[in-house]
């Protein structure tokens, strides 16, 4: 079933120029890129989005980090989308993320692990329904279809 996924290059992947080379990843698997957006995130943002990590001991940290820049914000679509991304994502701890993910390659620590990656549909839905507008978001006709 077709569903999607919100993913977030955090702060500092623009300074790396790693925006094309994780872009192009996820489009090689085959899924379809409906959302894309260059955007700075407010405190008020930052802290709907990690409502979850509220009281942790990373989570001021990771509020501060994820405000510090601007981000690129994307939704991608496909059959079984979230779990695709997150396979090509990787785990959340670069020193777990297996080599050929996105975090097993770009990435040391934790904290600035490059790519936010929804983790389940409930949570895509709510994470894209606060970083887009519906009408920001384009569903085209994908003639590529057959093969993903
Ligand atoms: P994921 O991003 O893999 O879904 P979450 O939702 O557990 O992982 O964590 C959200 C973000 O919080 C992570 N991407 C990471 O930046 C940060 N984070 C999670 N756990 C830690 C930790 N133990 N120390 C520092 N930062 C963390």
């Amino acid at each position: 079933m077709s569903t999607r996924c919100f993913t977030m290059l955090k702060p500092g992947v623009l300074n790396r120029r790693l925006v094309g080379e994780v872009i192009s990843r996820l489009e090689k698997k085959g899924l379809k890129l409906v959302g894309l957006k260059l955007m700075n995130i407010s405190p008020e943002l930052a802290s709907k989005h990690y409502a979850e990590h509220k009281g942790k001991a990373f989570y001021d940290p990771l509020v501060d980090y994820i405000t510090s820049g601007p981000v690129v914000a994307m939704v991608w679509q496909g059959d079984d989308c979230v779990t695709l991304v997150r396979k090509i994502t990787g785990a959340t701890s670069p020193a777990e993320a297996h080599p050929g993910t996105i975090r097993g390659d770009f990435c040391s620590h934790t904290q600035h692990n490059i790519i936010h990656a929804s983790d389940c549909d409930e949570s895509a839905e709510r994470e894209i329904a606060l970083f887009f507008k519906p009408e920001e978001l384009i569903d085209w006709e994908d003639q590529a279809s057959v093969w993903f």
